[in-house]
């Protein structure tokens, strides 16, 4: 069946494309492979997370961003501690990237006292104040005007912190998105918004949600500035994200940034839900495969002789020995107590 429409996203959403490794300067490699290794930490996180699952040992719902690691690597990069970040239902990648340890993730997942939000809150509400992420919710659009208002606050405290919302396609179609890009635009204020454009939201394909597959359009109706980038090239993403955030630091208003990128694994849960997904069909998965942002870099690496397949192979078993010890670690961990069950629910009064 062909689509209802041509996609507007120049080639980006065409899975065939896109596809050659990422070009590299070999002086860059030893800061390419630490983003390669982050990227690979996340891989296996959720590998892990997703096995965790299907054992029972998790509870939670689970949403894998796998295939989607370049996204978070490309924009922590340019992001400190101090600026204050947000995320969705999606974003064991955005707690990852900025510093997050795989260990306080999986022990949330698991429901552990030592989890990053301690063991309350599971995948969907993370929380990492240390360096800088101050909190995801499953609530579709939930942080967008959140973020907008961190964005205020940022500005009134003065200096030149960010504020920064991930979200997904499907979160475009909320009334909340278009008045949170409308105020912080009149307002000027200093936040990009993130759009990972994974073309689905829950099983069902953008073509029969919206009249355009480019989520950019969005911005030029509420003059915003905005680029569209290949979300599986981490140096287009960090690239624009210089270039956007650059701006919101020098109080030039706000941004959105639009990463084109693909779920490996169905919306929620570690299988390929090509049984469910309208229009999701397992060539293109397969064809998104090969447009992996891990796959691309290290044959880059490996292309400018930064790296060798060896090399690589060798990190990849680390980053993998290191995570199944965060799990074991998570699962050897304690449940919190009851008693602290409402704990987190009202602040204490100063
Ligand atoms: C307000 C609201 N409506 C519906 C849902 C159910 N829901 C959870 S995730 C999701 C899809 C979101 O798609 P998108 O924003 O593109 O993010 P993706 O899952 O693709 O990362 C939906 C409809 C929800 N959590 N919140
Ligand atoms: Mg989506």
């Amino acid at each position: 069946m062909g689509r209802r429409w041509q996609s507007e996203l120049g080639g980006l959403a065409d899975p065939t494309r896109f596809t050659a490794p990422i070009e590299v300067g070999k002086a860059d490699g030893p800061r390419l492979l630490e983003l390669l290794r982050t990227m690979l930490v996340i891989r296996h996180t959720e590998d892990q997370l997703g096995r965790l699952v299907i054992a029972g040992e998790a509870r939670t719902p689970c949403h894998l961003g796998i295939g989607q690691e370049a996204v978070a690597v490309g924009i922590a990069t340019q992001l400190r501690a101090t600026d204050r970040v947000f995320g969705n239902h999606r974003s064991h990648s955005h707690f990852l990237a900025l510093g997050g340890s795989p260990r306080s993730l999986i022990a949330e997942v698991l429901g552990k006292a030592e989890g990053a939000s301690r063991g309350m809150g599971g995948s969907m509400h993370l929380f990492g104040g240390a360096f800088g992420f101050l909190g995801s919710v499953p609530l579709v659009g939930a942080t967008i005007p959140i973020a907008v208002g961190a964005a205020l606050a940022a500005r009134l405290d003065g200096g030149d912190s960010v504020a920064v919302a991930f979200f997904g396609d499907g979160a475009t179609e909320e009334g909340v998105f278009h008045e949170s890009m409308n105020l912080a635009v009149v307002y000027d204020l200093p936040v990009l918004f993130v759009c990972e454009n994974n073309l689905f939201s829950s099983h069902l394909d953008i073509e029969f949600r919206q009249p355009s597959d480019r989520i950019g359009r969005y911005a030029d109706a509420h003059k915003v500035r905005t680029l569209t980038v290949d979300g599986n090239d981490v140096l287009a993403v960090e690239a624009a994200t210089a270039q956007l955030v650059g701006r919101c630091r020098g109080g030039e208003g706000p941004a959105l940034l639009e990463a084109v990128t693909y779920r490996h694994r169905g919306h929620v849960g570690p299988k390929e839900d090509i049984d469910v997904g309208v229009h999701r069909r397992m060539e293109d998965v397969a064809a998104w495969k090969r447009r992996c942002p891990i796959q691309r870099l290290s044959a880059g690496l490996v292309a400018a002789g930064a790296a060798t397949a060896a090399g690589l192979a060798g990190l990849e078993r680390d980053v993998a020995a290191q995570i199944e010890a965060a799990v074991r670690a998570a699962q050897d961990a304690a449940y919190p107590d009851v008693a602290a069950l409402h704990d987190l629910v009202y602040a204490s009064r100063p």
